[in-house]
């Protein structure tokens, strides 16, 4: 097996011109109907033509919570990248990778060759994307700390590490932020020593500044905000507040009821920048979606997808696909960090509790022969804050499941690591993917008008714990679909003789 960085298609469906990559793809679906009880399958073929503009831009990552475990994290990984730094620790001598990125360190497969062997490329080799290396970071942290002493406050990397990058990331400083204290847990007032002044109108203006601030100053092509910033509590979706794009514009100006995540999403999109949400809370309420809809500006949520949901989102894919009625689903959480201490205030645990609990819907609706409708798993969720264990998460599962015959079944597992170490190459490949689609353009024989995405970015919901897809499209959860949805994207864009497969195209819509 090996891990070929370039390669070409060569088929008459696949023209790589100097701008841009064009690709015919015939899209084979099949559409049931109902007909007096009887289900009809009925097989469609759309022909598309994908356009992948060619060149990367210089791009850069504006993170809300810049200074906080995965903000500090994520910059830190990529300065170690991208200086080609290596470090003593007990067990041997390490190096700057980016294990845990599904475009930097994920493979699919081209083919046989002529030995009959399987040719692998790293998923980054399918589209040009911008390397990571390449990143800017910039970001707004209600905590005055410069990056190198936030890195020292996560407590999360090596020494060795540390020492080597504290001189690259101690002139970097998180902008002052938005910071209203009933969203975020009472725990985390103590650092908050950096905030934007006025009303909300008029942070909403800071924020824009700031973006085109960085975006000049840096010499950016394009930027993508991404909000890593404490967890919120859920806001209310109330008529005439954030209902509609312009209900909730007037919300902001008038001062009423908005939460800091929200007024960034806003910022963002007025901006014409991409926004992703990294935690759970409802963010993305129906008027932002209206504003990037009416914007046509990327969106994508919510929750980073880690480790014990990613986990969950296979396990029971596996077992409810093998035919065992899972009836129990325990989840318990111990973490120190200071995502752990703003989680252990009930609001704040209320959200992440609510995106960690709705990641089997897809899975248990999938199979009637095992669920009666309307009937689920038990599902619980328990977090709880323990400062000595830090960074160092401990996840642990039990699941409950039917044999035939009255048998049952019951699998447990343990899962240790650092917390931000999973979530750092998530967050490389939410930017990183993003940005690729916004290079992305079809169009098909019957509408050959050219089009982009939905903004609402569901080919995102392999990263996402709860992900936002556009109305009427399903959800889904089970981890091995929604990486197809992205191997699928990437192959046909470039390569029409790929198969293609798995679930429908909420992408598309
Ligand atoms: P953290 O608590 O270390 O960092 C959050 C940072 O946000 C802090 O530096 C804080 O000062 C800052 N902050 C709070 N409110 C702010 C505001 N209004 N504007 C700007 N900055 C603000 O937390 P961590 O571990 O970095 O996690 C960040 C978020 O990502 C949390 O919501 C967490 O639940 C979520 N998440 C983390 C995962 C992980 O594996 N680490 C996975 C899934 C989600
Ligand atoms: C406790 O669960 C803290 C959370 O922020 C999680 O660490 C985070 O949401 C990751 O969750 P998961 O389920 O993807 O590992």
């Amino acid at each position: 097996m090996e891990a070929a960085a370039q390669f070409f298609v060569e088929s008459p469906d696949v023209v790589y011109g100097p701008e841009a990559i064009e690709a015919q793809y015939e899209y084979r679906t099949t559409r049931v109907s109902r007909e007096g009880g009887v289900l009809k399958v009925h097989p469609t073929s759309t022909r598309f033509t994908f356009r992948t503009a060619r060149q990367v831009p210089r791009l850069g990552v504006m993170l809300v919570g810049w200074g906080g475990n995965n903000g500090s994290t994520l910059t830190a990984a990529v300065l170690a990248n991208r200086l080609r730094l290596s470090w003593p620790t007990r067990s041997g001598r390490k190096e700057a990778n980016y294990y845990g990125s599904l475009t930097q360190a994920g493979t699919v497969s081209l083919g046989l060759d002529a030995e009959g062997q399987e040719v692998f490329v790293p998923f980054s080799a399918l589209l040009p994307m911008v390397a990571p290396n390449d990143l800017v970071f910039d970001g707004w942290d209600i905590s005055s700390l410069n990056l190198a002493e936030a890195m020292r406050r996560a407590k999360v990397l090596d020494w060795g590490l540390q020492e080597q990058l504290w001189p690259h990331m101690e002139a970097l400083r998180p902008r002052p932020s938005v910071y209203i204290p009933e969203f975020i847990a009472a725990n985390q007032s103590a650092r908050a020593d950096n905030l934007i002044p006025g009303s909300r109108a008029q942070q909403l203006e800071q924020i824009r500044r700031d973006i085109r601030d960085f975006r000049s100053s840096a010499g950016l092509d394009k930027i993508i905000v991404l909000w890593t910033a404490n967890t919120e509590r859920f806001c209310e979706v109330i008529p005439g507040l954030n209902d509609t794009a312009e209900n909730l514009l007037r919300t902001i100006e008038l001062g009423l009821e908005v939460s800091p995540s929200t007024l960034f999403a806003v910022a963002s999109i007025l901006e014409g920048c991409a926004f992703l949400n990294g935690s759970p809370q409802n963010t993305l309420v129906p008027g932002a979606l209206e504003l990037a809809w009416q914007r046509r500006v990327f969106v994508g949520g919510d929750d980073f997808k880690s480790g014990q949901t990613k986990v969950k989102s296979v396990l029971v894919d596996f077992l409810i696909g093998s035919g065992l009625k899972t009836m129990s689903i325990v989840s318990y959480n111990h973490l120190g960090n200071n995502d752990g201490e703003n989680l252990s205030a009930p609001l704040q645990f209320r959200s992440k509790e609510v995106s960690k609990s709705n990641v089997v819907d897809d899975m248990v609706q999938s199979n009637p022969v095992l669920y009666a409708p309307g009937e689920e798993p038990d599902h619980c969720v328990v977090i709880k804050y323990v400062p000595y264990v830090g960074d160092s998460k401990r996840a642990m599962d039990e699941y409950t499941s039917e044999l035939m015959l009255g048998g049952t079944n019951t699998l447990v597992l343990h899962n240790t690591c650092e917390d931000s170490l999973l979530a750092a190459p998530i967050m490389l490949d939410l930017a990183l993917l993003t940005e690729l689609c916004q290079r992305v353009s079809f169009c098909t024989d019957a509408d050959p008008e050219p089009q982009t995405f939905h903004p609402v970015l569901s080919l995102l919901s392999f990263l996402f714990k709860a992900p936002l897809v556009p109305p009427g499209s399903p959800v889904v959860n089970a981890l091995f679909r929604q990486r197809s949805c992205i191997e699928n994207i990437l192959r046909c864009a470039p390569a029409s003789r790929f198969p293609i497969q798995g679930p429908d195209t909420p992408w598309l819509s």
